[in-house]
């Protein structure tokens, strides 16, 4: 059995580590400027912890063809005793976490703890159960006032607007996709109505969740036109499998066409 054991161990190992390494299932095509530092992190992710996957399994399949069949228990102990050799595993793998964790930090830093250029596009984002909703601040460049009690599904004010008293919410633009300019930076201000919902676009390698009560700053810049799918990846209640909108870039000119359509002039 022990014989046995062994291969099937290392087939299974170097057939799952084949899909990896083929990519056979992995991300989709980048479409932002901070994608290709994210996907080279991941690599070099997949590539530490891979190698110790690899060997880990490798040697266990070892052991296992050479004295998974010893009957008679010639080998009792490993020599010199398997205590110095748990404390190399964990001071190794503790080692490679912390250090891939202060590597990829700094990808993360220049994500989250860098601020939106100047200028960016700004587009505010409502989530609820189970839609997200855009603002733009329309051809003021303000964007009206929010009265969360003004909120109402039934006649499309997501916002909590109120166009009779605030001129700067009138010709706010408020649509169910989020169109973005191919090549400039946008800011999101995001924040949700009711519960704990995560704005998803794979090709943006941007996942971030979206919580009651803050305000979540988020920015990106696009580099191919194209409409990608935002999935919430939180389970936010029955309709969650349904909570999903769609990131459409386009080149600047058509953009600058379609806000003008949207504003209504
Ligand atoms: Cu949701």
């Amino acid at each position: 059995m022990g014989k046995l054991f062994g291969v099937v161990l290392a087939i299974i190992t170097v057939v799952s580590a084949g899909f990896i390494v083929a990519h056979v299932w992995w991300m989709p095509v980048d479409i932002s400027t901070i994608g290709p530092r994210i996907d080279r992190q991941l690599d070099e992710t997949m590539l530490a912890t891979g190698v110790l996957f690899l060997s880990s399994q490798l040697i266990l399949a070892a052991f296992a063809w050479k004295f998974g069949d010893d009957k008679e228990r010639k080998i009792k102990y490993f020599p010199g005793g398997g205590g110095p050799l748990i404390v190399f595993a964990i001071i190794l793998v503790g080692m490679e976490i912390l250090v891939l964790s202060f590597v990829g930090s700094k990808v993360w830093a220049s994500i989250y703890m860098t601020p939106p250029e100047q200028g960016s596009l700004q587009v505010d984002v409502a989530a609820e159960q189970f839609a997200f909703n855009f603002r733009y601040p329309g051809p003021d460049g303000k964007f009206g006032t929010v009265h969360p009690e003004r909120v109402r599904d039934g006649n499309g004010n997501f916002f909590g607007l109120d166009p009779e008293n605030d001129v700067d919410a009138r010709d706010d633009v408020i649509v169910g996709t989020l169109t973005v300019p191919l090549g400039q930076p946008v800011a999101l201000t995001m924040h949700s109505k009711d519960m704990i919902h995560s704005f998803y676009v794979p090709e943006l390698r941007i996942q971030q969740d979206i919580v009651p009560g803050l305000t979540i700053p988020l920015h990106f810049t696009a580099t191919k036109v194209g409409k990608f799918e935002i999935v919430c990846t939180q389970l936010c209640g029955l309709g969650h499998y349904s909570m999903r909108s769609f990131l459409e870039v386009l080149p600047q000119d058509q953009f600058d066409q379609w806000l003008k359509s949207q504003s209504g002039d």
